[in-house]
């Protein structure tokens, strides 16, 4: 029946001109405006063209040569190579380390993860989610548990040290020691810093823990060496595909085989890893995997082999570098005071606007970011920072010069909102009305807005040409 008066070999545009128009909009966006959400990047056109390819048309429930479905011949093979290329990319043995390449994304990859090694109710330590960690490492509040991992398991943070912002690995020990955690995670979600993994592993090792390293955010700098990576002292690692990685919106784990530990006897204890997180993700948590997606991370992984690869993640932490330097020039306090990685965390209580109203600000002149919260803030709600990321500005091609450029136009909106602010008073509504109502206010925005959008504009985006 291909004889439909709705065709399905029609182009989108002809099909859904509707659709069409408003993905013009969000490409047109994404071109005049600064992506600056340090967990954004724009991915490259073959992994585009995998995810629009026949691949999305599969189903093959199970793994290679394990399928509860026929046909899937070539699709395991894409598989396997996608296996091997992520083996590859981080230089693992795959005598010692196994992958599954078929979580939906980080949330459902570090789901599976603990659903595999943690019992109900099990323990596990994570950063605090106000401090810098991810929802999924445990985040609860005193009144109501948040995340699935609070829910489900037992679920004690750790936190960074106040007044340095740094983690504070002294504690973390102090209070593992007591709540023998099952697992201990070493990830972040808004940490400027290379995390101690070798600190983490003995921290680990005294109280009998597996150490995951979620390496979500930071898994292109690492696959590029210019930071270091946590697989010497984990037993597992997790990670999105699609920040610094750049490659499709999908997860990955990474587990330990082989020799775990020796006991006093000379026996050998053996990682059982690998069959419990396949199980974990498939059938225990997700169906079929979606193989566009595989395929798209399969040629991710192809690329973060390449030198190119490694000078992009070199210039996204020297343009992160500048950014921050850019910004203590200006007067602005950063937290931990610098940055190792790709983002910056900016804290605005000396200036006296909330990350709230910076957020909004710097939209509304085409600055993507984030509110976030700082280290010492009392509410998660009422976030004091901003975190600022570089990898999708350098995939556009912007260098340390062009950061001058950024921090200027972000101190002239923050400037701003701290005169719209004199006149709005403190509720984040008034700080919105004001800024569109006053006509003064509502002129400086459009024109600081229409630098921005053309300064952004020169830069080009990867991906399809006509949509
Ligand atoms: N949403 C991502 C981030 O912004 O850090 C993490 O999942």
């Amino acid at each position: 029946m291909s004889g439909d008066s709705f065709s399905l070999n029609q182009n989108l545009w002809d099909a859904d001109p509707e659709l069409y128009d408003l993905i013009q909009k969000e490409k047109r966006r994404q071109h005049t405006g600064l992506e600056m959400i340090a967990s954004e990047n724009f991915t490259s056109l073959p992994v585009l063209q995998c995810l629009s390819s026949c691949l999305h048309n599969k189903y093959s429930e199970g793994l290679p040569g394990q399928r509860y479905y026929g046909g899937n011949e070539f699709i395991d093979e894409i598989e396997l190579l996608c296996q091997r290329r992520a083996l590859e990319a981080y230089n693992l043995d795959p005598a010692e380390w196994g992958v599954n390449v078929q979580p939906y994304s980080g949330s459902p990859a570090n789901l599976a993860v603990y659903t595999a090694i943690v019992e109900p109710h099990g323990r596990i330590m994570g950063l605090d989610l106000p401090d810098g960690g991810h929802l999924t490492h445990g985040f609860m509040t005193a009144t109501k548990k948040i995340s699935a991992t609070s829910i489900f398991f037992e679920s004690m943070p750790y936190k960074v040290d106040p007044t340095t912002g740094l983690i504070d690995y002294d504690k973390l020990a102090e209070t593992a020691k007591l709540f023998k955690p099952k697992v201990i995670v070493a990830g972040i979600s808004c940490y400027s810093r290379c995390l101690d993994y070798k600190r983490f592993r003995q921290i680990a090792d005294d109280n009998g823990a597996y150490l995951f390293s979620d390496m979500a955010h930071i898994s292109g700098l690492v696959a590029a060496g210019v930071i270091p990576s946590p697989f010497e002292y984990s037993d597992v690692v997790s990670t999105t595909t699609h920040k610094t990685l750049r490659g499709p919106r999908a997860g990955i784990i990474f587990f330990r085989k082989g020799v775990r530990s020796v006991n006093k006897n000379g026996e050998k204890i053996y990682y059982d890893l690998e069959s419990k997180i396949n199980q974990a993700v498939f059938p225990g948590l997700q169906g079929g995997p979606h193989n566009n997606a595989i395929a798209g991370i399969a040629t991710a992984m192809k690329q973060a082999k390449l030198p190119e690869f490694r000078k992009y993640q070199e210039q996204v932490v020297a343009n992160a570098r500048k950014l921050c330097a850019e910004l203590m020039n200006r007067g602005y306090n950063i937290a931990t005071g610098g940055t190792d990685v790709h983002l910056v965390l900016v804290d605005l209580r000396s200036v006296g606007i909330t990350g709230a109203r910076a957020e909004y600000i710097l939209e509304e002149i085409s600055i993507a970011c984030n509110k976030n919260t700082v280290p010492g803030d009392k509410s998660a709600l009422n976030p004091s920072g901003i975190r600022l990321g570089t990898p999708a500005l350098t995939t556009r091609g912007l260098k340390e010069a062009d950061m001058v450029k950024v921090v200027d136009f972000i101190h002239r909106g923050l400037q701003l909102a701290k005169e719209v602010t004199k006149t709005s008073g403190p509720k984040l509504v008034d700080f919105k009305r004001v800024l569109k109502e006053d006509a003064t206010f509502a002129t400086k925005v459009k024109s600081l807005r229409a630098e921005v959008e053309a300064f952004a504009d020169t830069f080009t985006l990867p991906g399809y040409s006509d949509y």
